[in-house]
């Protein structure tokens, strides 16, 4: 992917500026020939490169590391990043190469072609137009306060995502704007014997995917901020925004141990929290008003049947409406 990545580079730093083959082919060093083929191959790929005549243009900008690292301004969270053309998952490639990754490092990928959500869930990732990210994290975390990083992580993207809408949280880990999701979250941990090797936070977000790439069954459900609000999303200062966010609650968390700074936001931004859901596990479904999320990051509900308030923490479930997902 590198002659072509390089490509992408060039086309998304000039973004929105048109530029020629011309122009690409002197920047980048090689034969305008070479150039037009890997165009041609990426827009077989379903790349958004537009072309006519000698101009040639991105319809909106795609992910590269030279884009996120103009600005990016965190110490540790996202140094260094690697971006893949096209992944199983990030998040498995995360875990089979831990060991070499370090605190901090993130995996980017274009495509996934076997992303994953929870409980062995599918994730869609159309190519260029999703953001699919694992960040790896090497700390000593207490095992029974790892969830927590799934409620830090959903208040990092309100924030980042704050620049283009307004986005809700359906705990534990969607992301949801107009009633349908938009990101996902998916928290997995390594263990070498009973020590923790890594932690690695994966999220799927559908920045500039058109409704029509979102497979059939999920169109009642699942939308992408482009679409959402009609106008194109640069995924690499959505990345750099995510990242900065996500560092400034991680080392406060880290530091202090205080939740009340992310879960705040969790609260704020919850779509769940004040109303009635079904509460759906393998063996029941139980209706219960929601009430909040508790310091621990547990979703306090008071069930109809027994009129007991329990906090739920394990994610192993489903939240629905009556007839509808939010
Ligand atoms: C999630 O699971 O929402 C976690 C998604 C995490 C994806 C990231 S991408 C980078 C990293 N690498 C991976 O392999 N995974 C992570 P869950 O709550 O179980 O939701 C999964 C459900 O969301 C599916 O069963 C579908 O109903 C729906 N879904 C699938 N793809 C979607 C999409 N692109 N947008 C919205 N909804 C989707």
């Amino acid at each position: 992917m590198t002659f072509k990545q390089d490509i992408i580079d060039a086309l998304t730093l000039a973004y929105p500026q048109i530029l020629t083959f011309e122009n690409l082919a002197s920047e980048l060093m090689a034969s305008q020939e070479r150039v037009v083929q890997s165009v041609t191959e990426l827009q077989e790929q379903n790349y958004p490169i537009s072309t006519q005549g000698r101009d040639i243009h991105l319809a909106y900008p795609l992910l590269s590391v030279p884009a996120i690292l103009k600005q990016l301004e965190t110490d540790f969270i996202g140094k260094p990043v690697q971006l893949h053309a096209r992944l199983d998952s990030t998040n498995s490639y995360a875990k089979e190469n831990l060991t070499d990754l370090i605190n901090g490092e993130i995996i980017l990928a274009h495509e996934q072609t076997a992303g994953k959500g929870r409980l062995g869930r599918n994730w869609t990732s159309p190519a260029g137009a999703s953001i699919s990210l694992s960040l790896v994290l090497k700390s000593d975390i207490p095992f029974e306060r790892i969830p927590l990083l799934t409620q830090l992580t959903a208040a990092s993207l309100v924030k980042a995502l704050d620049a283009w809408a307004d986005v809700k949280i359906k705990w534990p880990n969607d992301i949801i704007l107009n009633n349908k999701k938009i990101a996902g979250v998916l928290v997995e941990t390594e263990f070498s014997g009973r020590s923790l090797k890594g932690i690695v936070i994966g999220i799927g977000i559908n920045t500039n995917v058109d409704q029509m790439d979102i497979p059939e069954d999920l169109q009642s459900k699942a939308t992408s901020i482009r679409e959402e609000k009609a106008g194109e999303i640069d995924p690499n200062k959505l990345v750099a925004r995510f990242l900065k966010h996500f560092e400034n609650f991680y080392v406060a968390f880290l530091g202090s141990q205080h939740t009340e700074p992310f879960l705040s936001i969790c609260r704020e931004q919850s779509v769940l929290i004040g109303k009635d859901y079904w509460i759906i596990d393998k063996e029941q479904k139980r209706k219960a008003s929601i009430r909040t999320i508790d310091p621990t990051g547990g979703l306090v509900v008071t069930y109809h049947d027994t009129n007991k308030t329990e906090v739920i923490t394990s994610t192993d479930l489903s939240i629905r409406g009556e007839h509808t997902y939010v």
